[in-house]
């Protein structure tokens, strides 16, 4: 278990203060003008170092990103720094927690990111509905701008650098990076194709870079303690320690700092008093928010929770929103809202996003209710794999892979409904 001194998000159930003479108690700000001093390619070396992963859903490699930046500007153009706090994966509460708690963490990580990357501006964009999340945001925000330690000559490192705040509206699309963008220039949030990566043509056409809370609020006691020292945590590939948002049927759900690669038995055990009614009552785990397909019971108990131990189980990490689900679950029907879900969040810009979420949502509810064909759910498959890889974004295959999920473990239990209702129906008829 991870040791209380090796936690980076030492105020994560706010038993202290947030305010920045807090903060600055537990260490944040601290000489951050030496932390930029080191220059750019040494911070952007020491994050390769930390095997830091995009702690937003898809892993990407946080140092790698930022090398995508350009080091000279072009035609006089800024770079810019976009921070995803649009948090709206169904699971996910922990960037939630770092703004209300911590929130220095994350502006100081900011100015720190903003420089290495060479951005002029960071942008935070913040859920809509993080009402009292966004008034603790922007408070903080004034209090590092009044103490100088961001803005012009940011704290001293003759960098000027300022930090936006900007508030969603409640699409959970906004939360895919390009759609982020569209957004933040004040337009309808649907994503872009990509490429062009943001890196090369983001905000305002400029090279961009868009980062999850977690990813920039750990930067700076990464420098401060070492990339070997986040490196030393969790296994090859998969590397540092992660906020795990734990939900569902656990004694007791919370949001806890873990070392990455932690088994998840082990974590359910010590952080969550274990499962509701025992270890044989665990049904299926959904590890990482709705996007990822669940895993049965037998499969996840001893699994690394990391990115490659959890796709290995064909599923993923995602943001590390473990929902836990009982045998008291109607699985059937949790998968069917997730696909709701999805259907009423599609941008609605390309068709297989737009017809075929609506498709398989119907399509679960027959199967939900067992009123339909057993090859419908061979013909449910195949609408997932249309929808799969043929879309503008990744929203496309979050709405597929929770029902391929779904088939692949339990098509015995949908074939018992259609049986089970056919069976119903034809006693009926008698
Ligand atoms: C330059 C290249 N940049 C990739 C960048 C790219 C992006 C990052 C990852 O979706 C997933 C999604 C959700 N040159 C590049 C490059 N990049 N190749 O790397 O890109 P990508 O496309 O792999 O992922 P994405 O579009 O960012 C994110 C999943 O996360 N998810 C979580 C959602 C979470 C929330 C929330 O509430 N926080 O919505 C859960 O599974 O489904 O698959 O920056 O530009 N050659
Ligand atoms: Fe919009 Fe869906 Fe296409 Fe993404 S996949 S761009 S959400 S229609």
């Amino acid at each position: 278990m991870l040791a209380d001194k090796d936690r980076i998000f030492t105020n994560v159930y706010g038993f202290q203060d947030w305010g920045l003479n807090a903060a600055q108690a537990r260490g944040d700000w601290d000489n951050t003008k030496a932390l930029i001093e080191r220059g750019q390619d040494a911070i952007i070396e020491e994050i390769k170092t930390s095997g830091l992963r995009g702690r937003g859903g898809a892993g990407f490699p946080t140092g790698l990103k930022w090398s995508f930046m350009p080091k000279e500007s072009k035609d006089g153009r800024p770079s810019f720094l976009v921070i995803n706090a649009d948090e709206s994966e169904p699971g996910s509460c922990k960037d939630r927690e770092i703004i209300r708690h911590d929130p220095h963490k994350l502006i100081e990580g900011a100015l720190v990111a903003g420089f290495a990357m060479r951005a002029r501006a960071a942008y935070i964009y913040i859920r809509g509905e993080y009402i009292r999340e966004a008034e603790t945001l922007q408070k903080a925000i004034d209090e590092a701008y009044d103490a100088g330690l961001i803005g012009k000559d940011a704290s001293g490192s003759g960098y000027d650098f300022d930090v936006f705040m900007h508030r969603g509206a409640g699409a959970y699309i906004c939360g895919e990076e390009t759609a982020m963008i569209e957004s933040l220039e004040g337009k309808k949030g649907q994503p872009r194709l990509k490429p062009p990566f943001p890196a090369g043509a983001g905000l305002y056409g400029c090279p961009t870079t868009v980062n999850n809370v977690e990813s920039i609020a750990v930067v700076p006691t990464i420098l401060r303690r070492g990339g070997d020292w986040f490196a030393s945590f969790g296994r090859e590939g998969n590397h540092g320690t992660k906020l795990f948002q734990i939900s569902g049927h656990v004694d007791k759900p919370c949001v806890v700092e873990e070392e990455m690669s932690i088994p998840f038995r082990e974590l359910i055990e010590k952080h969550c008093g274990g499962i509701r009614g025992g270890w044989d009552n665990l049904l299926a785990v959904i590890p990482g928010g709705s996007s990822v397909p669940l895993v049965p019971a037998e499969q996840i108990m001893d699994a690394p929770m990391d990115f490659d131990g959890l796709k290995e189980l064909g599923s993923g990490l995602g943001t590390a929103a473990v929902i836990v689900m009982d045998k008291s679950t109607d699985i059937v029907r949790a998968i069917s809202r997730i696909s709701y879900f999805y259907k009423h969040e599609s941008c609605g810009q390309c068709t297989p996003c737009r017809e075929g979420t609506g498709w398989m949502w119907r399509m679960m509810e027959r199967l939900r209710t067992g009123d339909a064909a057993i090859e419908e759910i061979d013909m449910l498959q195949e609408v997932t794999k249309q929808v799969e890889g043929h879309t503008i974004c990744a929203l496309g295959d979050a709405a597929a892979w929770p029902i391929q999920g779904l088939i692949r473990h339990f098509r015995p239990e949908l074939e018992k409904r259609i049986h089970d209702h056919n069976a119903q129906f034809a006693e009926a008829a008698e």
